[in-house]
């Protein structure tokens, strides 16, 4: 591929952090970069050698290129895209380019939610045992910029998005974690979405999989015949699952870990951190880096992550769940450690969920403050929902709402660019609102 590439034409497409990430390794392999984004007004510092297209994809340029490199944001579908595939150009993305030249261990991860929750358990887990460990793709290291990076293994963290356009990474072992509406307004249905999904399992060589979400298996009738390794909320004799009497984490009928010795909270971090132990000793981690890396992990921010403490009032920012099923277990999760009322501020852009899927676990909720594009699209869910118009509004609203022993969590089950930059400043702006209460 290296002498493939040196002097080829080579369109990249989209020019956020994974369209630079993909100029600056084929220039380095040689490569003439031609670069395109939709939006004209971007302010690019790209090498002079790089010939830049702003605005509306030039479908006929695009044909005339032998590779096009499609960053994750833009769909397959784009018509520029469909035009140059039918003029037989070849499309991959990212990290099909680094599938490529890696010559590493990859560990890889998917699911609708705690990819990067497992992402980076997995890598502290390998790094506990003594394995230089690197993490990237979707959790925002660009997988191409690893490359350069001293690692034993690389652990990737995949969206549905990359894996439409990956086909030939070997990875040891890979995990789908879960499934729940996300992204519906990029794919046609659920089984779309699915199946993008399950394109992780190819070529790896240990499946990872949730036997309590039968849609995280592999479809019977597909090739995917490996190993399988299976994480639950209840016991297993056979592969990795929970003993509810004893407390206690259990790796293949023995001991590993007490889960109230970790730090992170509720089941879906029981889940969490069962399947990374799985993908960590795929990776040659050992009991003793497992279960460290397990008890020392506070989690990441902006998921389910303590602001302060006011006035007898716990506010937590949970920014990064951004579909309805993060949301469902930020609620399942926190409800237990709360003695008075939940208050859940949520709302932005529902990227085509159908949010009645939200509504039994609004149950758990005592009071619901919305905001965003789709915040009526909540609010009719519970009656006595408040709409506000900004952050600061909805963190005003929640102080005046709540007393001694509430919370107040935002977890917006939704994305966050109808309001805000991305998840991070939603986050930063709820826990600047938060820090002025004082
Ligand atoms: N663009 C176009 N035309 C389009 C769409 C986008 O030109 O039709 C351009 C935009 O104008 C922009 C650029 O593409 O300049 C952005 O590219 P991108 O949307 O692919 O985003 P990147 O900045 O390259 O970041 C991507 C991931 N983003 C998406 O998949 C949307 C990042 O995940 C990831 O961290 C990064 O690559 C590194 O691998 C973010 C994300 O939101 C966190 N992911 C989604 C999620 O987790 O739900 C999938
Ligand atoms: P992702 O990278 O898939 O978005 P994160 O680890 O960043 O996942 O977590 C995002 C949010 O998803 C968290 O704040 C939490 O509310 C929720 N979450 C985390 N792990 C799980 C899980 N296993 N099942 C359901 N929801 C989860």
């Amino acid at each position: 591929m290296q002498r493939a590439l040196q002097n080829q034409q080579v369109a990249v497409v989209g020019l956020g952090l994974t369209g630079h990430s993909c100029v600056r390794f084929l220039l380095a392999q040689g490569a003439k970069v031609t670069a395109f984004d939709s939006r004209s007004d971007l302010n690019l510092t790209l090498p002079e050698s790089v010939e830049v297209n702003l605005g509306p994809f030039d479908g006929a340029l695009l044909s005339a290129t032998s590779l096009i490199i499609l960053s994750p944001g833009v769909p397959l579908s784009e018509p520029a895209i469909q035009r140059a595939l039918a003029a037989g150009v070849e499309v991959i993305g990212d990290v099909e380019l680094f599938a490529r030249f890696n010559h590493r261990p990859v560990l890889a991860v998917t699911g609708s939610n705690g990819k990067s929750t497992v992402t980076q358990l997995v890598t502290a887990m390998l790094e506990h045992s003594g394995i230089r460990a690197v993490s990237g793709g979707n959790i925002g290291t660009p997988a191409l910029d690893l490359l350069e990076r001293d690692y034993e293994v690389a652990v990737l963290e995949l969206s549905s998005f990359q894996l439409e356009t990956l086909s030939s990474l070997s990875m040891l072992a890979a995990t789908v974690l879960n499934l729940s509406p996300d992204h519906l307004d990029r794919y046609t249905d659920m089984e779309a979405y699915r199946q993008a999904k399950l394109r992780i399992y190819r070529h790896a060589g240990l499946l990872v999989v949730n036997r309590d979400d039968p849609q995280t298996l592999p479809d019977a009738d597909t090739d995917n015949t490996q190993p399988q390794i299976s994480f639950g909320l209840g016991e297993s004799t056979r592969d990795i699952g929970y003993q509810s009497a004893t407390g206690m984490i259990r790796y293949q009928n023995e001991d590993l870990l007490e889960f109230s010795t970790c730090q992170l909270v509720g089941q879906h971090n029981l889940l969490n951190i069962q399947a990374a132990a799985a993908l960590a000793f795929a990776g040659g981690a050992t009991s003793q880096g497992v279960v460290a890396a397990a008890r020392a992990f506070t989690g990441l921010p902006h998921r389910c992550e303590k602001v302060r403490e006011h006035k007898g009032v716990v506010w937590i920012n949970d920014s990064k769940g951004t579909n309805i099923g993060a949301t469902e277990a930020a609620i399942a999760g926190l409800r237990p450690m709360v003695q008075g009322q939940l208050l859940l501020i949520a709302g932005g852009d529902g990227k085509g969920a159908d949010f009645s899927l939200l509504q039994h676990a609004l149950k758990s909720v005592d009071k619901l403050i919305c905001l965003g594009k789709d915040a009526e699209k909540i609010a009719v869910l519970k009656p006595g929902a408040l709409r506000v118009a900004s952050m600061q509004a909805a963190v005003a609203a929640a102080a005046s709402l709540a007393g001694d022993g509430d919370m107040v969590l935002l977890s917006p089950a939704c994305a966050s660019l109808d309001m805000f930059d991305n998840y991070q400043h939603r986050g930063h702006v709820f826990t600047d609102a938060v820090e002025a209460l004082a």
